[in-house]
């Protein structure tokens, strides 16, 4: 069974793309960045998220001679010109710090009324083999910000983000649900079709 490498060491992420890859019928032997503590984070010095995620599936798939995927990903509200976007995971000054991401935005959001909450989740999925060839896809999922945070699935800022045409966030939303929906399940729902034509 081929060895494909999830680049990421978010589990969040980790636990969807296993659900999201397994449901779209691959069936490689996925294995995520932490099985690889010896291989050091690429710095993500690109400024769009497909530019990041090429990043990160290309550094690990050098570095293992194995294909990688790559996810990059955020959320990017209107009334801030697209803010935090790529800089979603660090937007409090400390990466990963998801409960003090999502506090920051929500009190700089905290007098703009519900028809000016609008934003959307994005994710650019990209698949790196070791000799450079490159793929990258993208995917999109339209909300609107809660002001207060509800649910306790998902991570990041899934408590605040309700999609268009639902009533709960995706934080309420089982995992399934967010995955058939969520920026990520198009993204890489897209990317398997390659994957399938590169890696067999
Ligand atoms: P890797 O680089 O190791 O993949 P990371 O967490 O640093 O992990 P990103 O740079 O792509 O990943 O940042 C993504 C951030 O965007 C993440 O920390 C969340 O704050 C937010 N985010 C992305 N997808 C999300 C989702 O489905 N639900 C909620 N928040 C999400």
């Amino acid at each position: 069974m081929t060895r494909l490498i999830l680049a990421t060491r978010n589990a969040g992420k980790i636990t969807e793309l296993h659900a999201i890859l397994a449901d779209a019928g691959l069936h490689h032997d996925l294995v995520g960045a932490d099985a690889y503590p010896e291989i050091p984070d690429v710095k993500e010095t690109g400024v769009t998220f497909a530019e990041n995620a090429l990043l990160k599936a290309h550094a690990m798939a050098r570095a293992t001679g194995l294909p990688a995927v790559a996810d990059d990903s955020g959320l990017a509200v209107d009334v801030l010109g697209g803010a935090p976007g790529i800089f979603s995971a660090r937007w409090s000054g400390t990466h990963g710090d998801d409960a003090a991401n999502l506090n920051l935005l929500l009190a700089q959001l905290a007098d703009i009324d519900a028809p000016h909450r609008a934003a959307h989740f994005a994710c650019a999925a990209a698949l790196a083999l070791p000799d450079g060839t490159e793929h990258v896809v993208e995917g999109r999922l339209q909300g609107t910000l809660r002001h207060t945070p509800a649910g306790t699935n998902g991570f990041g800022y899934d408590p605040i983000l309700q999609p268009d045409g639902y009533a709960v966030t995706c934080a309420e939303l089982t995992p399934a649900e967010k995955n058939a929906i969520s920026h990520r399940g198009k993204a890489f729902r897209a990317l398997v079709p390659v994957v399938r034509e590169l890696l067999g």
